[in-house]
């Protein structure tokens, strides 16, 4: 039986953050622990690509075209939604949730969900706190996985890489 499974070495690859500002004291940490897991993995500075977007809302499409740029090798998206700030709460949630699945079923790449979504500013920041806890920490370790298991299944990319390139002949 053969098995196949990604592994945490970050050497060679490369990554693409998606980090947005709103709620910045939250989102700052997971950025901030996200590099770290990235660079103790083995991933250099210029194997990293950080783009901010104001709102997690402002998320799917900046990782949507990140991901299609195939500049990276995985794309990491980085938020924080607090439904104590807003009646949209629902809308918002479930617009990123939605949109960073469809990000990376169009690119054919992983695009990982690190957006905390949470009823209070105590929640979120339970969740952006030291390493091991923190969402940033395992959304960068899950992107490493990602990364390196698609380098290992090989194959062609999805539909959507192959219609991109079928009109540019
Ligand atoms: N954006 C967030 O990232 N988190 C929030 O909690 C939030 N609240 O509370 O409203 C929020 N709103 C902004 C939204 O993401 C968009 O940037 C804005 O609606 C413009 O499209």
């Amino acid at each position: 039986m053969k098995e196949i499974e990604g592994h945490h070495d970050a050497k060679g690859l490369h990554f693409g953050i998606v980090v947005s500002r709103f709620n910045d004291f939250v989102t700052g940490q997971l950025l901030a622990a996200a590099l770290d897991a990235l660079t103790k993995a083995g991933a250099a500075e210029e194997q990293i690509e950080v783009v901010r977007v104001p709102g997690a809302f402002e998320i799917p499409i900046a990782a949507r075209r990140l991901a299609r740029s195939r500049r990276c090798d995985a794309v990491i998206c980085l938020g924080a939604v607090i439904r104590g700030e807003t009646p949209h709460f629902e809308y918002i949630s479930a617009e990123v949730s939605r949109g960073i699945a469809q990000a990376a079923w169009e690119s054919d790449l992983p695009v990982v969900f690190g957006v905390l979504t949470t009823d209070t500013v105590e929640q979120a920041m339970e969740r952006a706190g030291p390493p091991e806890r923190n969402r940033g920490t395992e959304a960068a370790r899950t992107a490493i996985e990602m990364a390196d298991l698609m380098k290992r299944l090989g194959g062609t990319p999805g539909p959507g890489i192959r219609s991109r390139r079928a009109r540019r002949r």
